[in-house]
């Protein structure tokens, strides 16, 4: 579905249509959030604040020579309301939708912090790898053959349909990092770890394995991009935001970033010597694990008993999608601060333990606990 939309929501219109949600004047409208994505806007009048995010007719961190559909705010929109209604409460209030604009309104949650910013600075925040863990059991069993009437999602899965933002994931997670391609980008002393890669058949061929399940494999409508960059949390309370890049895909696309984004926060903090939080991040993955695995079984259909099955096979490919997240991140175009933020020494340390745990995620023997995920990523070699 296509709409006509104009190029550009300017700070003039994003008040107007902010001004229904934040009282009177005077309103105050300034320019925030740093995505790569989008522009978004943060209005303020008598009674509050609002978000409006506009999704311009390219990527913002490029300009116009990287041209991009702006059906991704429908795809935000529409995936706001469906996961809204299976996982109540986790996502931010979405106010009003304004396809003409490309842009869309949306609760400010001006009490929350984005996830990764807690992790980085070691900030403990009480409640949310639970409710995360939930979350992905709610939107993605809610949205799959097991639950969901087939007929509705039959005609979800045309809905869904977000081809230039899987793209985007295919050449940057998949396809890039395995490669000599013009988008990496990674420091000159982890060139030894990207001229390696680019010669590991095996890797590549792992990569180019999940591509094709990535595209094939229409089992749920997935987040897309469910990094801690893309959870906003408060005490007791997380938030998903981001969700452009959602289509019906692998469950453990999602898993799989949730899990290797925890494991860069880990290796952060054991690098830096803060084990105790390093080790409240190891709680954080089981608590992840331990609620999606409970949540499952409560939405489970019980005329199919092969739930155990099935949970085995979907922590075997939280595995596998977290090798290819963890080596994008350190050699692809979109790294994470967790790592990047590190000084010289500890940075090489875990853009060296990144990549080794993926390769032994992606070609090592199936992973069979979360233990055993978690250490293949975590786990410090001790000095022989
Ligand atoms: C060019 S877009 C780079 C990355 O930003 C998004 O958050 C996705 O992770 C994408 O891969
Ligand atoms: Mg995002």
């Amino acid at each position: 579905m296509s709409h006509p939309v104009s190029d550009d929501v300017d700070s003039s219109l994003a008040l107007r249509l902010a001004k229904p949600f934040v009282g009177e004047g005077p309103w105050h409208t300034e320019e925030v959030g740093d995505g790569n994505l989008n522009v978004v806007y943060r209005v303020t009048g008598s009674s509050g604040s609002v978000v409006v995010k506009h999704a311009p007719p390219y990527l913002r961190v490029v300009g116009d020579t990287w041209p991009l559909t702006q059906d991704r705010i429908r795809i935000e929109s529409q995936t706001l309301q469906l996961h809204g209604q299976l996982a109540p409460g986790r996502g931010p209030l979405l106010l009003a939708v304004d396809l003409e604009h490309a842009a869309i309104v949306l609760e400010d949650l001006v009490h929350h912090e984005v996830w990764r910013t807690s992790l980085v600075n070691g900030r403990h925040v009480e409640g949310i790898a639970e409710q995360i863990g939930r979350y992905c059991a709610q939107t993605l069993l809610g949205t799959s053959d097991l639950v969901m009437d087939p007929a509705r999602r039959k005609a979800l899965t045309a809905q869904f349909v977000n081809p230039e933002l899987c793209s985007i994931t295919e050449e940057l997670v998949f396809t890039a990092p395995y490669i000599d391609a013009e988008s990496n980008r990674y420091d000159p002393a982890a060139a030894g770890i990207a001229a390696a890669l680019r010669a590991d058949l095996p890797m590549r061929r792992a990569a180019v394995q999940l591509l094709w399940e990535f595209r094939t494999r229409r089992e749920a409508l997935v987040h897309g991009d469910l990094h801690t960059g893309s959870i906003m949390v408060a005490d007791g309370d997380a938030r998903v935001i981001d969700p452009e890049f959602a289509f019906f895909g692998p469950m453990a696309y999602d898993t799989g970033n949730v899990v290797a984004n925890l494991a860069f926060a880990a290796m952060r903090h054991q690098e830096l010597g803060n084990i105790a939080f390093a080790d409240r991040v190891t709680d954080y993955a089981h608590e992840f694990w331990l609620a999606l695995t409970d949540e499952v079984r409560i939405l489970w259909p019980p005329t199919q008993p092969w739930d155990h099955i099935f949970l085995a096979t979907l922590l075997k490919d939280t595995g596998r999608y977290a090798a290819t997240e963890l080596v994008r991140r350190i050699v692809g175009l979109a790294h994470v601060i967790d790592v990047d933020s590190l000084d010289d020494g500890p940075r090489l340390q875990v853009q060296h333990r990144a990549v080794a745990g993926a390769r032994s995620l992606a070609l090592g023997p199936p992973v069979r606990t979360l233990d055993d995920l978690w250490n293949r990523m975590t786990t410090k070699e001790t000095p022989a």
